[in-house]
Formats: C-alpha cells, structure tokens, sequence
C-alpha cells in the first residue's frame, strides 16, 4: 500500500523524502568521521539558524556561502534522499544534519571525535512551528485542525517520533565534550554569548568583527532576504506550500493552546521529564 506510513524501529518516515530503506542500514554502516561537524535537532527546534551559524563561522563571516549554497546543500541530512548522495562526495570537514533519534542514529558517531551540537527548544513552540509545516510531513489529513496535530504529538505519533524520547535520548551525551547542548531560547536570549560559546567548541577563532558579521547575517530578517535570494524558500513553497522563516520567536503557543491542552500538556511534561536536571532548560 502506497499510502501506509513506513516507520524504522517505531519511528514514521516519509517515503517521499526519505531515504528509508538507507536508515536501518546506515546505523551500522554510515561512517562518521573525526572531523564531521554534525547538528542534531528534533524538526522545528532551530536547525536552519543553527546551518547558517556554522557555516558563518566557517566562513570568517563572510556571507557568501550561505547567499549563494541552499543550507540542504551546505549541511546535507544524513537520512534524507537528497542528503545521502551529496555527502557521498564531500571533503573533510564534513558538515551534517540530522534529526534521527538517538537509537537510530550511525553507531560509528559515539566512538568517533565528531562534534555534535544539540538544539533545543521550548517543545510547546516546537507543536505551533510544526503544525504550520506539516503539510510535507502530514501522516494524517485530520491534522489541518490543530487540536489534533496536538494530540498525535502528544502520542509522539509523528514524523521523527517523540520529543521527549528525542531529548531524553540525546541528552545521555551532555556531559562528552564532543557534544554542545543549546537552546533556541538561549540563542535568542543573547546570540553574541551563543556564537562565543558554539567557536570555543568548534575551536574557532575570530575577531570582533567577525562576529558581528555572523550575528547581523544570522538574524531573522537576513536569513530570510538570503533565502529569497537563492531561491531555496521559493523551491520550499513550490514544493510543501509551507515557508520556513514563518515567525521565529519565543512563546507563540500562548495564542494556540486552550486552558485544558496546557494542563494536559504540562501533566505529560512532568510525568516524561521526571528525573533530568530542570535546569537544562529556559522554559518549564
Ligand atoms: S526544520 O524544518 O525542522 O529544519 O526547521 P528548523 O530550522 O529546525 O526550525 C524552523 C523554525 O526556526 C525559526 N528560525 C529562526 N528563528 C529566529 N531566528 C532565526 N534566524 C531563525 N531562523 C529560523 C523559523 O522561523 C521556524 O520557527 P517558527 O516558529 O515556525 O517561525
């Protein structure tokens, strides 16, 4: 059946973009290299700002890269279609992405000395910033009305699985040092402290003015005039009718949630959440 939702170890994909028959398979065979920078996020959690920061950094701050390469080109996603051919051919230093939840992640990365950057963010935001994209990574039609896109999050019954299995899984890494655990809040909070931190890691160095340059083109208004330049939001629109430079802010889900799904929202956050430090976390 065309129309049956493949999934890899109880994770959904989509077989449209995929590359799903590769996923399984990539856990035992996907070389990670010592010198691959990887980001690594739950869908909607900052990914593409992350893309652009790094690639800032590697490039002095000098925007060309980012103006004229799209950021799937830049930082392939190892589990996706277009993602896999392009790595085949890249260079050290290999820059990826991914969104694969830990157990499924190539076991080749924790014995390697490949960086990893977590991104994180308030997954209340992340139900709003999914729900507006979901059209490319809808399983179901009923999720046009947001109360029950809610509900199969909840469940984890979407594309990449649970939020809280993502974080939860991953955060059994934080304290390797190949691995740097932000938050999107926090690059919104005070991006110059951010980008300091994400060079000290990567072993960067650059000047003051450097900087500025990577956080005036790291900003909403820049990314998104740079997408409109290459042509990639156009090909995203054609493609999923959906854009991804929407809104990028803090605290959107206050417009969306009822009274009773920020109750039922919070009683499941305390209940998945028990145990880890609260204090990794900018929002409650
Ligand atoms: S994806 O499709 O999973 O890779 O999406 P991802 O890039 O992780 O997340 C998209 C959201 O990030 C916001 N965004 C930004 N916010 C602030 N500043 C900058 N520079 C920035 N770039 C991207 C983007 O607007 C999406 O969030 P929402 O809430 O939908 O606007």
């Amino acid at each position: 059946d065309p129309d049956e939702v493949p999934s890899v170890k109880g994770i959904p994909f989509i077989q449209k973009i995929h590359n799903v028959e590769a996923i399984e398979k990539m856990y035992d065979e996907f070389e990670v290299r010592d010198k691959d920078v990887i980001i690594m996020t739950y869908p909607k959690s900052g990914t593409h700002w992350m893309i652009d920061i790094i690639s800032l950094i590697y490039s002095n701050g000098d925007p060309s890269w980012i103006k004229s390469v799209p950021a799937w080109k830049r930082f392939p996603w190892i589990e996706m279609k277009n993602g896999f051919e392009l790595i085949k051919n890249k260079e050290d230093p290999r820059f990826l992405t991914s969104h694969l939840p830990v157990h499924l992640f190539p076991k080749s990365y924790f014995s390697s000395k490949a960086k990893m950057i977590y991104i994180a963010r308030n997954p209340r935001d992340v139900i709003v910033s999914y729900y507006h994209f979901i059209n490319p990574f809808a399983l179901d039609s009923s999720w046009s009305a947001f109360e029950n896109f809610f509900e199969s999050f909840l469940r984890g019954n979407v594309v990449y699985g649970s939020w809280f299995d993502h974080i939860k899984g991953w955060l059994s890494m934080r304290n390797s040092e190949k691995f740097l655990f932000l938050t999107y809040e926090e690059l919104h909070q005070d991006l110059k402290v951010s980008v300091e931190k994400i060079c000290r890691f990567l072993r960067k160095k650059l000047s003051e003015e450097e900087i500025s340059s990577v956080l005036e083109n790291a900003s909403f208004q820049v990314m998104e005039k740079h997408r409109l330049e290459n042509n990639e939001s156009i090909e995203y629109l054609r493609r999923n009718q959906v854009v991804l430079m929407r809104k990028g802010i803090c605290g959107e889900w206050k417009n969306y949630f009822t009274v009773a799904q920020m109750e039922t929202f919070n009683k499941l956050y305390q209940e998945k959440m028990e145990g880890l430090d609260q204090d990794l976390f900018p929002w409650n």
